[in-house]
């Protein structure tokens, strides 16, 4: 049966590239599935559950994770064609050894250069250079470093050329000036077709570094990673189910400050998380390697949990444990005499947690004033309105008043006229039928006249009374 072969993997990453140079050097036929890091795959998660990263090779759908790990185990099942590793044990211990250290030092300390600033950059091209050094002296006059042929220390270290444009950019340096030997040992193991059909073009990678700088800062990329994060997360902590969790995102008037950004998403990168047991976890740590790891803070940060561990911890740990663990963490000369490094950590996110206290109830605060202002402001200008209200209401019952009292006037002019006539009626023997008095009209000056129609008129049958 052909072998099935399938590698998960992510076209800049220098871990990637080793693998597929690897399996061009054996001229194995596989499937590429490019993996949105963003959004990672279902397969890749259930592939790799415990790092969650590329690459991946899928042999017969069983996985195979972590770069050197891949290159060996294709080197050993198909050992037929262009050997990686040397046959001799020591030689092999010692291209372990050499490949061992461009994981431990060459990645980070190319990342350095872009995420760091001033002093620190300086120590970081230094540190650069020291480690290139170090690698030149290895390779020595040989043309490869496992000796005449190309093998598994070179294809461990070759595919950081695809990244040393951008390295000089944003280090402001060149390599070939400090580093000759390597770049010429880069360009000759560019002649094989399996490098150079594998390393992606140096400008590429440059943008695709401008890129990841960019989004360092916008929050919504952040947002999104947390997220995400959180969801991954999930799937690995029994301890927490879906809806145990209620993801408290920061409100988006504390995003949108500068500083409580920098300080709640780089500096401690902390999500809080509500389950039954108020546990917290804290996340930092994956989402700093997400953003490329540029995001630098003087104990960086406080880790409770990582992405190889996510173990929550109860907040009532010490975080003395969850730094102890992670040594690293501490910056050198940071610790203070009889004072330890988990008591400064405890104070340092003590003191931050009081600065965004302050800072949210100096908003909050203002944000009442406002309120209570606008209503104070509303409330007069509705008494004002009501003033000019009532004034109109007064200037109406005025105008009204002089109405009654002029048709009062009319009133009684009429009357005095009717009462007039009723005298002239009088004065010719006539009694008036309608008598209006003087004091207005239906008044009767007299009593009233007898019914002209008589009663009879209307029934047929005579009243019973
Ligand atoms: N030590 C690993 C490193 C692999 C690695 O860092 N992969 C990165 C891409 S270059 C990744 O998948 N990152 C995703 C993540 O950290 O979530 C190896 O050699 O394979």
């Amino acid at each position: 049966m052909a072998d099935e072969v399938v590698l998960l993997d992510f076209w800049p990453s220098m871990f990637g590239m080793r693998v597929r140079i690897a399996l061009a050097e054996k001229g194995i036929k596989y499937e590429y599935k490019e993996e949105d890091l963003k959004n990672k795959s279902p397969l890749l998660l259930q592939m790799n559950p415990i790092h969650k990263k590329i690459p991946v090779l899928i042999h017969n759908g069983k996985p195979v994770c972590e770069s050197l790990i891949i290159v060996q185990y294709i080197d050993e099942v198909w050992k037929d064609k262009s050997p990686l590793l040397p046959s001799h044990p020591y030689q092999r211990a010692q291209a372990r050894f050499w490949a061992d250290f461009v994981d431990k030092k060459v990645y980070d300390v190319s990342r350095k250069l872009w995420t760091t600033k001033g002093e620190e950059k300086e120590a970081a091209k230094k540190e650069f250079f020291e480690t290139y050094k170090i690698l030149e002296g290895e390779l020595g006059d040989k043309p490869y470093f496992g000796g005449e042929t190309f093998g598994y220390v070179d294809l461990a270290l070759v595919t950081f050329y695809s990244w040393f444009y951008a390295v000089e950019t944003f280090g402001e340096f060149s390599i070939e000036a400090e580093c000759p030997k390597i770049i010429a040992w880069a360009k000759r193991c560019l002649q094989k077709e399996s490098v150079a059909k594998t390393l992606p073009d140096q400008k590429k990678v440059y943008e695709f570094v401008g890129q990841m700088r960019k989004r360092r800062w916008d929050s919504a990329w952040i947002q999104r990673l947390t997220v995400r994060t959180l969801t991954e997360c999930r799937t690995t902590v029994d301890c927490i189910r879906d809806a145990d969790i209620v993801f408290q995102p920061y409100s988006s008037f504390l995003l949108e400050r500068p500083e409580v950004f920098r300080a709640v998403e780089l500096s401690r990168l902390r999500i809080w998380i509500r389950s039954p047991r108020s546990w917290e976890l804290l996340m930092g740590e994956r989402t700093l390697r997400q953003l490329g790891g540029e995001a630098l803070v003087p104990v960086d940060p406080p880790r409770l949990m990582t992405i190889e561990d996510y173990i929550p911890r109860a907040p009532s740990d010490s975080y003395v444990e969850g730094v102890e663990a992670y040594p690293d963490l501490i910056q050198a000369g940071h610790a203070l005499p009889g004072v330890s490094s988990g008591e400064i950590e405890r104070l340092e996110n003590e003191i931050l947690r009081l600065q965004l206290e302050l800072s949210v109830s100096e908003d909050r605060h203002a944000a009442d004033m406002d309120r209570v202002q606008g209503e104070m402001a509303r409330m007069q200008m509705e008494a004002t309105q009501r003033d000019g209200a009532m004034a109109q209401m007064q200037a109406d019952l005025v105008q009204r008043q002089r109405d009654l009292d002029s048709r009062d006037a009319e009133v009684a002019r009429f009357a005095a006229a009717v009462q007039r006539l009723e005298e002239q009626l009088q004065g010719m023997g006539i009694t008036p039928v309608t008598g209006a008095g003087s004091s207005g009209f239906g008044q009767t000056s007299s009593t009233p006249p007898p019914d002209p129609v008589s009663r009879d008129w209307f029934f047929d049958d005579s009243p019973s009374t």
